[in-house]
Order: C-alpha cells, then sequence, then structure tokens
C-alpha cells in the first residue's frame, strides 16, 4: 500500500506542502512553463470592472481562465483562436500528488507576479463543479497567502508561500476567500529577474 502523503499545515481547510517540490523538478517545471508562454504570452487582464491587474497571466490546458470587461470565465480558445498550450506533464504529476481525486485537471492558470504585484481577496467561482479541488504551485519569490471565510471580511490568517511548496484547497475550503498580500521580490533565485510564478490547477468544465 502507498503511504498517504501528509499536510505539512492546515489551516482552515487549507492543505499546504512544504518544499514538496526538489530544486530539481522546479527548475523543470519552470522551463516546461517557458514553452507555454513563448506559445501564448502573459499579459496582464482587465477586471470587469476595467482595472489592469498586477498580475500577468496566461493557461495552458482544455479551458484557459480570462477576465475582461465583460467578466470572468473560462475560454477554451485563446484571443487569437486557438487552443491552449497541455498542461506539461512535470505539472500534472503534482496534481497527482496532493489532489486526492479521480480526475485530471483540465485547466492550469499560470500568474507571474513582478515587483509590488498582489493579488486582492476573492472566492474561485467561475469552475462548474466546485466538488473538486484546486492545487496551487509556487515558484521562485516568496508570497503571502491570506486565508478568509466563505462570506467577505472576517478574521484572517496568513502564511508565506514559498518557492517548492503546494496548497491545496478543497472540501469546505473550497470556497473560501483568499489573495496575495505581497511577494519578497528577489528573494529566490529561481527566476533570472526575479518574480512569483503561482499555478493553478482545476477541474473547471
Ligand atoms: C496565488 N492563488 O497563489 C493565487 N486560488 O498566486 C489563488 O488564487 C488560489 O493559491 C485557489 C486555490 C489556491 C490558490
Ligand atoms: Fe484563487
Amino acid at each position: 500500500m502507498t503511504e498517504m502523503l501528509k499536510p505539512t499545515d492546515e489551516i482552515r481547510g487549507f492543505k499546504f506542502y512544504k518544499e514538496l517540490i526538489s530544486p530539481f523538478n522546479q527548475e523543470r517545471i519552470v522551463a516546461d512553463i517557458r514553452e507555454v508562454v513563448r506559445e501564448v504570452p502573459l499579459r496582464s487582464p482587465l477586471t470587469p470592472s476595467g482595472y489592469k491587474m498586477s498580475v500577468m497571466m496566461t493557461s495552458a490546458g482544455k479551458l484557459g481562465w480570462t477576465s475582461d470587461t465583460k467578466g470572468y470565465r473560462y475560454e477554451n480558445k485563446y484571443h487569437n483562436g486557438r487552443q491552449w498550450p497541455p498542461i506539461p506533464s512535470s505539472v500534472i504529476s503534482i496534481w497527482d500528488m496532493v489532489s486526492e481525486c479521480r480526475r485530471q485537471p483540465d485547466s492550469c492558470l499560470i500568474n507571474l507576479y513582478l515587483a509590488g504585484a498582489k493579488m486582492g481577496m476573492h472566492r474561485d467561482v467561475n469552475e462548474t463543479d466546485n466538488q473538486w479541488p484546486v492545487v496551487s504551485i509556487s515558484l521562485g519569490d516568496d508570497a503571502l497567502f491570506r486565508i478568509g471565510n466563505l462570506n467577505r471580511g472576517g478574521k484572517t490568517e496568513s502564511i508565506w508561500l514559498q518557492s517548492g511548496d503546494v496548497a491545496v484547497m478543497g472540501g469546505e475550503a473550497r470556497l473560501c476567500y483568499h489573495g496575495i498580500d505581497r511577494i519578497r521580490f528577489k528573494s529566490s533565485q529561481l527566476l533570472r529577474n526575479g518574480g512569483r510564478l503561482n499555478l493553478t490547477l482545476r477541474v473547471a468544465g
């Protein structure tokens, strides 16, 4: 029998696997993501209310998450009408380690945080079925991740996420508010020009 992987930390149902990904495999994942970004460049989308996000984004997989003044949604093609590149197998293998779920992800959102970028408190509610978890991979600079409640406001707790850490949001935590308050720019050597790369894997469709 294979031994179950245990989270190193658990906060309000969010499970954290600190240092799950070895430095060697982090490099591999970054190289694979660079290939995806070569095909579909990162850009800062507009929020539905017309503000430019500070985080740069692109996607891989059957469905890509996008945002503009028409709203937040998943699209099966990107702006030039082509399909998104496939999710690299190096990334899928992290899902297989921690998701505890029989489905495979059909979406990988790629977020790049450069100096000063952050993400406001939000819930992930654009997926068809919330019974499937969201698996989040942190690479590069440290980030302060804030965890809230099922409704906006109330007491929150924060945890620093570092390169190679993996977070899983499932069960009762799946619909909780969360966000990134700040990053420690150039705290990691993984990305040549600094920054934090976050990959979120989902069963979206
Ligand atoms: C980030 N992550 O870590 C932003 N969402 O940069 C998310 O918004 C997120 O980490 C759902 C589940 C896990 C996450
Ligand atoms: Fe989120």
